[in-house]
């Protein structure tokens, strides 16, 4: 937000600038001043700094819920126990002392009594791209070793894989995965499901997911870049005319 104001201020002195050269200004020096001013404001749109994307996703790593789960409970379809999400399919494990968390002191167990699953519908821009970003381990307390899950938005899905070996309820060996999904309505739930029949399966903590374009909206490094090459063609026309 802070690079935006800054970018803001630039691009209202270079306005001010413009103005008082175009008013003002008369022979080469005011072209080689355009020039000047013309540089600046590019260099100025170039060194934007990238600002935070919101996360979409509401209690993404599942740390509030109506109900405690101690070491661990389970929760069925279709459960809303866990705050802004819902238990969509078969039987998940709320997971609270049982293992340590990724991220805080609760996390989930895709399988319950076999697979389930577990999803949440945010606003989305149809066109638009979003990174789904989670963190990822497998139940280390039973088979099989190769722990599978899908993750599904806007109609399309990824599987992802997490191996136990050698891990254990105090070292569950969280990796951070993300998958990326273009959104096709203007609200989109996203999913995740645990694979096979067994009631240990993948582990899921700390969820999010952010925007990454969006085909209506230019980004303002990209939209200010553009108004630089505006100006630099500005520029170019004083001359050509000179
Ligand atoms: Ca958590």
């Amino acid at each position: 937000m802070l690079s935006i104001i800054f970018l803001r201020m630039e691009f209202s002195k270079m306005t001010q600038r413009l103005a008082k050269l175009m008013i003002f200004g008369g022979g080469k020096h005011s072209l080689l001043k355009l020039s000047i001013a013309s540089s600046v404001f590019a260099v100025s749109a170039l060194i934007v700094t990238p600002v935070q994307a919101a996360n979409l996703i509401q209690n993404g790593s599942f740390e509030t819920a109506t109900v405690n789960p101690g070491s661990f409970l389970q929760l069925d379809a279709v459960s809303t126990a866990i705050t802004g999400w819902t238990v969509s399919q078969g039987t998940i494990d709320y997971i609270g002392t049982f293992w340590q968390a990724s991220e805080g002191a609760r996390s989930l167990d895709l399988q319950g009594l076999a697979s389930g699953g577990i999803q949440q519908t945010f606003n989305t821009t149809i066109g638009a791209t979003y990174r789904v970003t989670f963190d990822l381990a497998g139940n280390p307390t039973g088979n099989p070793t190769i722990k599978e899950m899908r993750v599904s938005a806007g109609g399309n899905s990824a599987d992802f894989s997490f191996d136990i070996t050698g891990k254990s309820p105090s070292n569950m060996g969280w990796v951070s995965k993300s998958w990326d999904f273009t959104a096709n309505s203007i609200t989109t739930t996203l999913e995740f499901t645990g694979l096979g029949n067994s009631t240990t399966g993948a582990a899921l903590d700390n969820v999010s997911v952010i925007a990454l374009s969006s085909p209506s909206i230019p980004e303002p490094s990209s939209m200010l870049g553009l108004l630089g090459l505006g100006v630099l063609g500005i520029g170019s026309a004083f001359k050509r005319q000179s």
